[in-house]
Formats: C-alpha cells, sequence, structure tokens
C-alpha cells in the first residue's frame, strides 16, 4: 500500500514507518516538527539523542531497508495538506500529528491553545485533503482511551446502544476527558464521525492506552532509536519509572497509584496499526478499536518495575507524590477490547522478562539521565478532601 504518516518523526510515528517500510508498503513520513520545537522550548529532551527524520530515513535505506520518503511541513497549513494528498495519492494516512500530552496541554492557556488548534486543524485539514484529493484514502487515527474517562459502567469498543422510552439508538459511547488534550481527540473523533456520515469518509480510530517500550524491534541500529522520553511532559508512566529504576530516583506514584488504565508494548502498537491498515472500513463507515493488551493500576506497574530491578541488583522505591492530575484514584474499569485480538494482534505482555530486558537496553544510556525532569511541576488537579 501507499501508506502516509503524519506525525512520522514522533515516539510512535518513526517506529510505524521502519515496521511499514520492512513489510513492502510505499512509506511517506511527514512531520512538522511541532514535538521537537516544544521538547526543545520545555528543556525535555529525550534520552537518546534522535537524528533529523530524513537522516533517520537516509541510515535505514544505507543499512539495505527499503527507502522511506520524508515531508517536513507545517500541517497545520491547508495548503500543504491538499499538496501532500493531491501528489501522493495515498491508498492509506496513519494519523499521529498531535499535540500528545496530557499534562503539556494544561501548563497555561497558551499551551492549551496550541494542543486545541494543533489537534483540530491537522485533523480537519487532513479530513478535507482526503475529501478533495483521495476520497477512498482510509485513515487510521489514533485516539485515546482517555477520551472515555473512567466512567462507572463498562467501557464498550467505541458504540453504545441506549435505550430510552422503548426505542433504541447507537451512539458514540459517552466521552468525559480529563485533560484539554484528551479532549481534543473527543472533539477529533467528533469531526471525523461527522465526515464519515456525511461525506463517506473511511476512518478506524484506534483508543489507545498510554505504550511502554524503548526498542520498537524493527532495527539494531541504535542511531533509529524512537525518540524515548522520560519526563514528566513526553513520558508515558511506564518509560519513565524504568529509567527512575535506573537512576535510583524514586518511582513517582501519583497519589494512591490506584487509577487503573489498558497498557500496550510500543511493538503491539505496530501491529495494531498494521492490522488497521490491512482491514479498512467500506466508504462511509467508522470502525472503533480500543487498543491495549493488560489493564494495571500505577501501583502494580511500580511493583513490577522494582521486582525487575531487583533482579539485576537495583534498588528501586516508590514515593508517593502529590496527584498533580484531574483524575480519580480509585474506580471502576471494566473495558471491552475484543476487536483487534480478533483481527489477529498476539500481545506482548509486561512480563518480568519484558521489564528486564528494558531495563538492561536502557542501561547503556544511564549516565545521561536528568533526574531533575521526574518531577511533576504542571497542577491541574482540583483540591482534594
Ligand atoms: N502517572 C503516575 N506517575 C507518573 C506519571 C503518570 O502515577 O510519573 C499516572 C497518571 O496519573 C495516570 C497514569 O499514570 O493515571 C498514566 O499516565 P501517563 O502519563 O502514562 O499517560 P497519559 O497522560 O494518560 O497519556 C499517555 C500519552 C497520550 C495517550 C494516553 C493514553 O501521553 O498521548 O493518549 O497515554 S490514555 O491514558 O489511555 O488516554
Amino acid at each position: 500500500m501507499r501508506v502516509m504518516i503524519w506525525g512520522g518523526d514522533g515516539y510512535l510515528g518513526w517506529p510505524t514507518a521502519m515496521y511499514l517500510a520492512r513489510a513492502g508498503h510505499e512509506v511517506v513520513a511527514v512531520d512538522s516538527y511541532l514535538k521537537r520545537d516544544l521538547v526543545c522550548a520545555t528543556g525535555a529532551e529525550p534520552l537518546v539523542p534522535v537524528p533529523p527524520l530524513a537522516e533517520r530515513a537516509r541510515l535505514f535505506r544505507a543499512a539495505g531497508d527499503a527507502e522511506i520518503r520524508v515531508e517536513i511541513t507545517d500541517l497545520r497549513e491547508p495548503e500543504a495538506a491538499h499538496r501532500l494528498l493531491r501528489e501522493y495519492q495515498p491508498e492509506a494516512v496513519v494519523h499521529y500529528a498531535e499535540q500528545p500530552s496530557a499534562p503539556y496541554s494544561m501548563r497555561g492557556e497558551d499551551e492549551a491553545r496550541l494542543t486545541l488548534l494543533n489537534n483540530l486543524g491537522v485533523t480537519f485539514n487532513l479530513i478535507q485533503a482526503v475529501l478533495h484529493h483521495a476520497p477512498d484514502c482510509a485513515i487510521v487515527k489514533l485516539g485515546t482511551m482517555g477520551e472515555y474517562g473512567t466512567p462507572n459502567i463498562a467501557i464498550e469498543e467505541g458504540w453504545l446502544t441506549v435505550t430510552h422510552e422503548g426505542r433504541s439508538e447507537t451512539f458514540l459511547y459517552p466521552r468525559q476527558a480529563s485533560s484539554l488534550y484528551h479532549t481534543t481527540k473527543i472533539l477529533d473523533t467528533d469531526l471525523l464521525w461527522f465526515y464519515v456520515r456525511s461525506a463517506g469518509l473511511r476512518v478506524t480510530d484506534l483508543m489507545q492506552g498510554p505504550v511502554y517500550g524503548f526498542d520498537a524491534g524493527v532495527s539494531d541500529d541504535a542511531r533509529l532509536l524512537t525518540a524515548f522520553h522520560y519526563d514528566e511532559l513526553f513520558g508515558t508512566v511506564l518509560n519513565r519509572f524504568l529509567v527512575q529504576a535506573l537512576a535510583g530516583h524514586p518511582l513517582t506514584v501519583y497519589g494512591r497509584g490506584e487509577q487503573r488504565r489498558g497498557y500496550l508494548d510500543l511493538r503491539d502498537t505496530l501491529a495494531c496499526v498494521s492490522l488497521a491498515l490491512a482491514h479498512p472500513p467500506p466508504r462511509g463507515e467508522m470502525r472503533i478499536y480500543n487498543q491495549f493488551t493488560e489493564i494495571f493500576s500505577v501501583n502494580e506497574l511500580a511493583a513490577r518495575v522494582i521486582s525487575a530491578a531487583r533482579t539485576l541488583r537495583m534498588e528501586a522505591t516508590v514515593a508517593h507524590e502529590p496527584n498533580p492530575r484531574f483524575e480519580a484514584e480509585e474506580h471502576f474499569y471494566e473495558v471491552r477490547h475484543r476487536a483487534l485480538l480478533e483481527l489477529g494482534l498476539q500481545p506482548h505482555l509486561l512480563t518480568e522478562e519484558v521489564l528486564v530486558g528494558m531495563l538492561e537496553r536502557l542501561r547503556p544510556h544511564a549516565a545521561r539521565v536528568r533526574p531533575e525532569l521526574f518531577r511533576p511541576r504542571v497542577r491541574w488537579g482540583r483540591p482534594r478532601s
């Protein structure tokens, strides 16, 4: 397939580009470098320096792999989006091109505005460009499990049938997020769903949980590793805990630590996106898959990291931080996630062996860790009684 990846420079975008190119797809990786700019502006550099996207594509090719074409262009500009779709006529676009950090979106009004305008603007530009130039192109959009929040009923896979006064209708499952970032993803879903209904777009919306992993397993070249963040803005919780254990810093469990989420291995993200590409919906249909493999509380993650660290004779401990976020710390959490398994996903589970393997892969970079990036500074939680 001719696949375009919007957000091809990011934590997920770059490994996806390599994975799809290796699988024989024709890949164009597009990026605005928005995240690089934000990382630079906030001083939250990744654990291992990441060469520019074109250089990574060159290294990948030089090692005997397929060509990945690169376009650095501002996807917030409608003309950029139109040109890309007109020129490349992709059969599918994987859309990761969003400001991905919940804490960043809650830092202040400017950061919230940037998140809202970028995420909605880029999604809107993609929709318009697809409708004008490649209406059969399938869109695979990265949504997030955080759209659903933590309701007191089971979370279905995208949709809920409601019976009211003897009549029934199926709606998008109710959504109530706990950050502005997650709220932009809700708005994205609504926008896409409108254009699926009204203009016949073909969309798969992947409701993904927090991802962990350093090595996507596609290349052995350290220069082709993904951008691995462990700071409070761009690092996801398990990646942060692993680096904290490595640095001998207490694991920063927020609040009581009973917050439950569905997690997945970076390698499974690649498999899920690939499955979504292989099974596109017909025109005028939107598919929603809940994309995670296992549910853990933050306390459970911390306990697993401590145990894996012990195997490597590292002493890891926990320090409960006052929760900087607006989120329930103890809640009901039952989530359906059958669709991707039915399509053939074979999950990599979070075993002790996997955790030890990640610590070992991270260890050579331990000297680069900056412990000052661990402490959460963005606070958006309502005071708790
Ligand atoms: N947490 C801690 N300690 C930390 C960092 C996080 O206890 O040092 C807790 C948070 O309070 C939260 C949970 O761990 O309850 C997950 O936090 P996270 O930072 O790993 O994930 P989140 O902010 O929700 O966002 C991440 C990605 C985002 C994606 C989302 C999927 O950054 O792009 O959409 O995971 S989900 O959470 O399912 O919405």
